[in-house]
């Protein structure tokens, strides 16, 4: 009889809902907001957070959409990028000028010859680190990606602030960098600890002032 089939069918697909709902929640996930203040007492833009469970292993990536880090009118956009292990990224470039973007950090070594109008093949991430990529053409243009083993980052933005969202309850490292650390300074770290009480904003206050980002000299400008 058709209508006792379909009251079957949704009576099952409610036992199995109820089911996958009792399993889907077993942890508590919540967020995180961080500050970065300088030296002086200013917030500071573009600082990567980023935090590590501690005695768990971070969630496995699933797919990972690739990012781009263009060359568009002389500087390398976004500067500061933050990427899971594992992200392609494509750098292509819009000016009408060529540019040469070269690496030598440890992380991620690459070099992508001179080229213009074209979007050359991605670069995979492959394992965390700091990279710096160059242009070896343009000494002002730098770009920054930190490529991190954990979901869970944020940037900050010009108020120094950065919310990290969907952290399961728990204990982790958080950590702080700022593009002015370069590749061998240690990020500032605090241990902290997710749980439904909420959180008040963690506060990093690095031990500098940033350097003031250098521009293109109007007379090389020729996008
Ligand atoms: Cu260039």
């Amino acid at each position: 009889m058709p209508t006792l089939a379909r009251f079957t069918s949704h009576t099952k697909f409610l036992l199995l809902s109820s089911l996958l709902f009792a399993f889907s929640i077993p942890t508590w996930a919540g967020g995180i907001n961080a500050v970065a203040i300088s030296k002086a007492g200013e917030a500071m833009p573009d600082v990567v957070f980023y935090a590590t469970p501690i005695g768990t292993p971070a969630p496995p990536a699933g797919k990972i959409e690739p990012m781009i880090v263009a060359q568009d009118h002389m500087q390398f956009t976004p500067y500061v990028t933050i990427a899971r292990v594992g992200t392609e990224i494509k750098f292509p470039n819009y000016d009408k000028v060529e540019h040469h973007v070269k690496s030598f950090s440890p992380a991620k070594e690459f070099e992508i010859k001179p080229y213009q109008k074209t979007t050359p093949a991605p670069i995979l991430f492959d394992k965390p680190g700091i990279v710096v990529a160059y242009c070896l053409l343009h000494e002002w243009m730098r770009a920054y990606v930190v490529i991190v083993d954990t979901p869970y980052f944020a940037k900050s933005d010009e108020k120094g602030s950065a919310a990290l969202e969907n952290l399961p309850a728990g204990s982790y490292e958080l950590h702080a960098w700022h593009p002015d650390m370069g590749y061998v300074k240690a990020p500032l770290t605090q241990l902290i600890s997710v749980n439904a009480q909420g959180a008040t904003p963690i506060k990093f206050t690095f031990d500098f002032v940033p350097k003031k980002r250098k521009i293109p000299k109007m007379d090389q400008v020729s996008f």
